[in-house]
């Protein structure tokens, strides 16, 4: 496949653009080769600068769950365009928008919109501190909770203590005040709490985790968390930034009812624009600024035009869709496992609402010890093979795929089809 043009276009933006990406994971460092430059996207398809056409299962990270430039959404931002993209004042449409995310996600009565992902674990944990008067927060190794210095941590030597910086820059002293324990380990999370008495703000989860891989929880898990933070007076955060409208209407804590303190949200109620949301208990969200003492601000918070584009992507969203689309997911993890078992690859592969995942190991996958047993030189081989028959996977083992509206049982087989094709290409040459 001819992605001469995306080479060219690699080496002009690393000549202006550290790494020639805005973005890490999408520098292909973790499969190798020149990242794809997208030229546009319709529906289900991406289409590159070379004119490559792809199934689309990374949807930029989530967000388009209505697949690409739907018509609805394209006009509910063209018409918010028409009328000015930016105030710095409230809008009806951030009340519209906010009024659905609490009608759907349980545990919401207030919400507040900044605009990123990150942005929005960042404000959550603050405002967790504000509200407890503590300075900790448990987080757990393998999940993902954006780019802000007190996720950026991983589990230091004193594990029960403290952690110790994941990037350069991250201080010794931000460190301190997290702890990273592993996923789906409830005893060590009772182990840190009855180590730091009286001083957790927080316990941070992805509830259902999209990046070390797609990793859920073991039965009980969730509950456990909700146990452990009601005993010892913490919050409880489910960062729902990529399962937030992607495994249900009402996310990971409806289908599995449990209901954090806050929940962070993004991608999906974006439409593809730059939003981020955090939100929860009235008694906790009423600690912040301007009425509270817990500070936020975001000179884009609420930005019209994404205000739009989140009210057309949800209200294109009922209960219905995610049976169809968990359906879908189904049918590509079983063709996959097919083709896989076929082959005698080791493997495990799960679908649930409209996201899915797979690993190349003989499992099972519960933290991300287990997930870093898979096989990742497999992993970029056979997204490379699936890339140049035109499926775009995530370039990158710990990441989720992800369905639209518009993927339908079509590209489904078409994608299982061409696994067979790639997988003989790139096993049998171990
Ligand atoms: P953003 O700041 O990227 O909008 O959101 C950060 C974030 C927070 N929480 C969860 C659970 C997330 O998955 C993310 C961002 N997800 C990554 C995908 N692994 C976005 C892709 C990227 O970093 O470019």
């Amino acid at each position: 496949m001819n992605r001469s043009r995306s080479e060219a276009d690699f080496a002009a933006a690393r000549g202006v653009i550290p790494g020639g990406v805005n973005s890490t994971v999408r520098a292909f460092k973790a499969v190798g080769g020149t990242p794809v430059f997208i030229r546009e996207a319709q529906g289900a398809y991406v289409t590159d600068v070379d004119g490559n056409r792809y199934v689309d299962y990374v949807l930029s990270w989530g967000p388009m769950i209505a697949g690409h430039a739907h018509p609805a959404v394209v006009e509910a931002i063209r018409d918010a365009a028409l009328r000015g993209t930016s105030y710095g004042a409230p809008t009806e449409a951030e009340t519209e928008l906010a009024r659905r995310i609490a009608k759907h996600v349980p545990s919401v009565e207030l919400v507040r919109f900044c605009s990123s992902g990150t942005e929005a674990t960042a404000n959550a944990v603050r405002l967790a501190r504000g509200f407890t008067g503590r300075e900790k927060i448990i987080k757990f190794a393998g999940c993902y909770h954006g780019c802000a210095d007190p996720f950026l941590i991983a589990a230091g030597s004193s594990a029960l203590t403290m952690g110790v910086p994941d990037s350069k820059g991250v201080t010794a002293g931000t460190a301190r005040d997290t702890i990273n324990v592993p996923y789906n380990d409830a005893a060590a999370v009772r182990a840190v709490f009855e180590n730091n008495p009286r001083e957790i703000a927080a316990v941070i989860v992805e509830p259902y985790v999209g990046n070390m891989g797609f990793v859920l929880p073991q039965p009980g898990f969730l509950n456990a968390l909700r146990t452990l933070t009601h005993e010892f007076g913490a919050l409880l955060i489910f960062d729902e930034v990529m399962t937030g409208f992607r495994v249900g209407l009402g996310g990971v804590q409806e289908r599995e009812g449990v209901l954090p303190d806050l929940t962070t949200l993004a991608k999906v109620i974006g439409g593809g624009l730059p939003v981020g949301a955090f939100g929860g208990r009235a008694e906790v969200m009423e600690r912040l600024t301007p009425d509270g003492d817990v500070f936020q601000a975001g000179t884009l918070s609420g930005n019209p035009l994404a205000m739009a584009a989140g009210i057309a992507t949800l209200d294109l969203l009922d209960a219905a869709l995610y049976v169809h689309l968990e359906r879908l997911g189904t049918r590509l993890v079983e063709g996959f496992a097919s083709v896989f078992r076929a082959r005698g690859v080791p493997h495990v592969a799960t679908a649930v609402g409209s996201m899915f995942g797979f690993f190349f190991t003989d499992g099972p996958v519960v933290d991300l010890t287990s997930a870093k047993r898979s096989d990742v030189g497999l992993y970029a081989r056979f997204f490379h093979a699936m890339l140049d028959r035109g499926h775009y996977f995530a370039p990158a083992q710990f990441e989720a795929g992800f369905l639209s509206m518009a993927h339908t049982a079509a590209e489904i087989d078409a994608t299982v089809a061409a696994a067979a094709d790639a997988m003989d290409e790139v096993y049998a040459c171990r």
